[in-house]
């Protein structure tokens, strides 16, 4: 998966001269992060990770605005997971990322938090219940198949809503914002898309 050819010859650190994605894991064929479908509101977001914090703010005690290191510093988690667009295309991937509850836990919840709003670059946004987020161990996502999220994907991070539709897995995520309003409409949930935004269930035979 990795090719380390050499080293620089000033250190023993080997230098990455090519990286690929991974295409099977535990025996399990996966999709590629090339079978994804580009049809974001209002196209790739290019983010400088330099200026670049996330926010946890809302009905927490303390406010939290995290760098992209700080967050990678969480303990590590991965699942295979499938994005169903509501368009007609799905994509399985092995997603690394940390646990949402772990990020929100640094902020300490207020009484009557139960709903999670995600803000994102593009001015998207999209909700999801506390509860299922906690229940769920839900991923804020770094790693497709291995590798950093593209641009086009989410860089530097995607929720991986498992068991909801792909406009609940809010990619260029800036702002998590804990609620109390559980009928809170994001960007599609506002166009009509529903608010729970589960998938039905012939996607489960
Ligand atoms: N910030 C942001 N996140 C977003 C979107 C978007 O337009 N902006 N589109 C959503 C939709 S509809 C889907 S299906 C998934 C996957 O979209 P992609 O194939 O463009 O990565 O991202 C979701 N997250
Ligand atoms: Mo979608």
């Amino acid at each position: 998966m990795f090719s380390l050819i050499g080293n620089s010859g000033l250190s023993n650190e080997s230098i990455k001269l090519s990286q690929s994605e991974i295409r099977e894991y535990k025996g399990e064929n996966l999709s590629s992060i090339n079978d994804f479908h580009e049809n974001s509101i209002t196209g790739p977001q290019y983010i400088d990770i330099n200026t670049y914090s996330l926010k946890i703010i809302g009905l927490v005690e303390n406010s939290q605005s995290l760098t992209y290191n700080q967050v990678l510093s969480e303990q590590s988690y991965e699942k295979v997971v499938t994005l169903y667009c509501v368009e007609g295309w799905n994509a399985k991937i092995l997603w690394k990322g940390v646990l949402l509850k772990d990020l929100i836990e640094k902020a300490k919840l207020k009484d009557g938090a139960n709903t999670i709003i995600f803000k994102a670059y593009d001015g998207y946004s999209s909700s999801l219940p506390l509860a299922y987020v906690y229940d769920n161990n839900i991923l804020l996502a770094y790693n497709m198949n291995s590798l950093p999220l593209f641009p086009e994907r989410g860089f530097p991070f995607q929720v991986v809503a498992e068991s909801k539709w792909g406009y609940k897995w809010v990619k260029w995520v800036t702002e998590i914002e804990i609620g109390n309003d559980p009928t809170y409409k994001g960007f599609w949930e506002s166009r009509g898309y529903s608010v729970n935004g589960d998938l039905e269930s012939y996607y489960f035979n």
